[in-house]
């Protein structure tokens, strides 16, 4: 029995999408991979549908029709983990920024050690960035103490995106009160953890930046997260704010 799941958004992935699920299937461990697809202009979905026919049992394929934010792909592709039995649920990126490798790293520190939540982490020894401009370092170290300090979490990468969860973790999440789509979507789920106290750690990992296929990164996701952030806060305080 396969009981791991990883859950790979993509939008306009085409570059990427057949090298990271070989990948994938090329580790000592088993896993099984749900794409979620927001209906890619460059045809990522038709190419993951080839590669079921060539691993019918352990690749899956949720289509969406127009884009629609990370955030909302990952919560679609946690309902459809839920509906199944799988023990683990994994969140990891397409374009090769987090290393196929570390989810063994992951899923250990959940399976064998006593975490709840692994995340893999940028800022747990330093910075391990690779390739990445000095300002977008600076923007994404900056952002992840500034969350630490206004939520008082104790994770040094408030903001990653390469996780394990327990599936005890998301069955205690209302995943329909989820309020956050782009990247305050990493830090809320992460919120929502800590304040269902839950065993949260930092596996180390290297990130390196994508090297092919287009970022979709922007101005709005930004501000969500900056504004985003403090309200939450503010909300847990005067527990008005729903998990
Ligand atoms: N389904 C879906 N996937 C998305 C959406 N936005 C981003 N993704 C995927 O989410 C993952 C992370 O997006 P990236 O564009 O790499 O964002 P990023 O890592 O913040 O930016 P870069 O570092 O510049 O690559 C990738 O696999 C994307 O294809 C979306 O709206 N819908
Ligand atoms: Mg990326």
């Amino acid at each position: 029995m396969v009981d791991a799941l990883v859950i790979i958004p993509t939008y306009n992935e085409i570059e990427n999408v057949e090298r990271i699920i070989r990948n994938v299937f090329s580790l000592q461990r088993d896993f099984h991979i749900l794409i979620v697809d927001d209906n890619s202009p460059d045809h990522t979905a038709a190419k993951v549908k080839e590669l079921q026919s060539e691993y019918p049992e352990t690749l899956f394929l949720l289509e969406r029709f127009s884009k629609s934010g990370l955030g909302t792909a990952y919560i679609a592709g946690f309902k459809w983990a839920l509906e199944r039995s799988y023990a683990y649920i994994f969140e990891m990126d397409a374009d090769f920024s987090h290393n196929p490798n570390d989810l063994i790293r992951l899923y250990n520190a959940c399976a064998k050690g006593s975490s709840d939540v692994a995340i893999g982490s940028r800022y747990a020894t330093g910075v391990n960035v690779v390739n990445w401009p000095m300002s977008r370092v600076l923007l994404s170290w900056g952002a992840s103490k500034y969350v630490r300090f206004i939520t008082g979490m104790d994770i040094n990468d408030t903001t990653a995106g390469f996780i394990c969860y327990k599936r005890e973790v998301l069955e205690k999440i209302n995943l329909d009160k989820i309020r956050f789509v782009g990247y305050a979507f990493q830090i809320e789920m992460k919120f929502k953890a800590y304040l269902l106290k839950f065993k949260i750690k930092e596996v180390p990992v290297i990130f390196t930046d994508r090297t092919r296929g287009a970022s979709k990164m922007s101005k709005g996701i930004i501000s969500e997260a900056v504004f985003g952030v403090i309200k939450m806060k503010i909300k847990s305080l005067f527990n008005q704010y729903e998990i």
